[in-house]
């Protein structure tokens, strides 16, 4: 299986996130992809798309944004990494500011995002590593796996949140469609739901996001994963949502991705992204399933039995030291 990562991904390094009420040091760090390229053996460098593909997806005002906010943050004098302190309710009109404090505002949805000066390269390179696996899967491979960080997910057109910056499963749908692809489906079975893939296809109908993933009712992010969200106009019943309990083990979860699994056979897509978070793991410090390593090649064994050409695009995971192994034991089931 081909493996795409660019060391231009490990430059980002934020230092801290407002976490249950202080600053703690930041659980998306770079030896989580050092991590996962010491158990993988070697990966390739990704092919330079350029930004079209990202502008297909993302807001140019905010990749102009992702791409300034930094320097910004540094001419109002200030240090360190760039993060917000105020967000206008939804409500708001539209108003255009260019103080760096009201840009974090209207393009971020937490305090757990900072943008250091790193940051848009990390993520670029983390768009084009699954755009590479997405080539290589177009060519005839029937998997390929993007070790993407920052991760994406919680991304939308034009926010940051959840330490993801440029959504790159949705990056890699909507290049694959492109591409000639009908209809995509994006099983994301990171921890958290992914608000952000699911904002971004939710009027859609040829694009199919199906989850699984903590209580948001108990679990970041809230506002996005309940069972009754299932998409609007065109896109309505190509959302599907499943969230699951705390403690959560393999059994019950396996039942879950049948339902989903089942789901995505209904919707017949000729392309699987799949949004991969090891963060279910049953010792990762900010989430609370209880899958074991030895599970994730069932996980991977029964998305595998769908037969389609399928990206995994990494997502979360914070149990750095059994990060590679989970990982590996992912792929190993495909
Ligand atoms: N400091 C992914 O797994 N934690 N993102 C909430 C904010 C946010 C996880 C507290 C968790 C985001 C890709
Ligand atoms: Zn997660």
């Amino acid at each position: 299986m081909r493996m795409i990562f660019d060391p231009r991904q490990s430059a980002h390094a934020p230092a801290l996130e407002m976490h249950n009420g202080g600053w703690v040091a930041h659980a998306e760090v770079p030896g989580r992809a050092a991590n996962i390229g010491a158990a993988l053996g070697a990966t390739e460098a990704p092919a330079d798309h350029g930004l079209a593909s990202i502008t297909a997806i993302h807001d140019p005002a905010y990749v102009d944004f992702l791409r300034s906010a930094h320097r910004r943050w540094l001419e109002a004098g200030r240090e360190g990494d760039a993060v917000g302190y105020i967000w206008p309710v939804a409500r708001r009109r539209d108003v255009q500011l260019d103080r760096i404090d009201a840009m974090l505002g209207r393009y971020s949805m937490d305090a757990g995002t900072p943008i250091t000066a790193d940051t848009w390269d990390a993520a670029y390179w983390a768009a084009q590593s699954a755009l590479t696996a997405l080539d290589a899967v177009l060519a005839g491979d029937r998997v390929a796996f993007a070790l993407c960080r920052p991760p994406g997910h919680h991304a939308g057109a034009d926010y940051l949140g959840g330490y993801c910056y440029l959504n790159n499963a949705a990056i890699a749908a909507q290049a694959a469609r492109d591409a000639g692809a009908t209809r995509v489906a994006i099983l994301d079975v990171d921890y958290h739901h992914g608000n952000g893939t699911q904002d971004i296809f939710w009027n859609r109908g040829d694009v199919l996001f199906a989850s699984i993933h903590g209580d948001p009712r108990i679990d970041y992010p809230f506002y996005w994963g309940h069972a009754d969200e299932r998409g609007e106009g065109a896109g309505e019943g190509a959302t599907l949502n499943l969230p699951l309990p705390h403690g959560t083990a393999i059994a019950p979860y396996l039942a879950a991705l049948d339902q989903v699994l089942a789901a995505i056979r209904a919707f017949a897509p000729d392309m699987l992204i799949v949004s991969f978070g090891a963060d279910t793991y049953e010792a990762d410090p900010i989430s609370h399933f209880a899958i074991r390593t030895q599970d994730y090649a069932e996980i991977a064994g029964a998305i595998a039995k769908l037969a389609l050409p399928s990206v995994i695009v990494m997502e979360g995971g914070y149990a750095v030291d059994a990060l590679g192994a989970n990982v590996a034991g992912f792929l190993s089931g495909l």
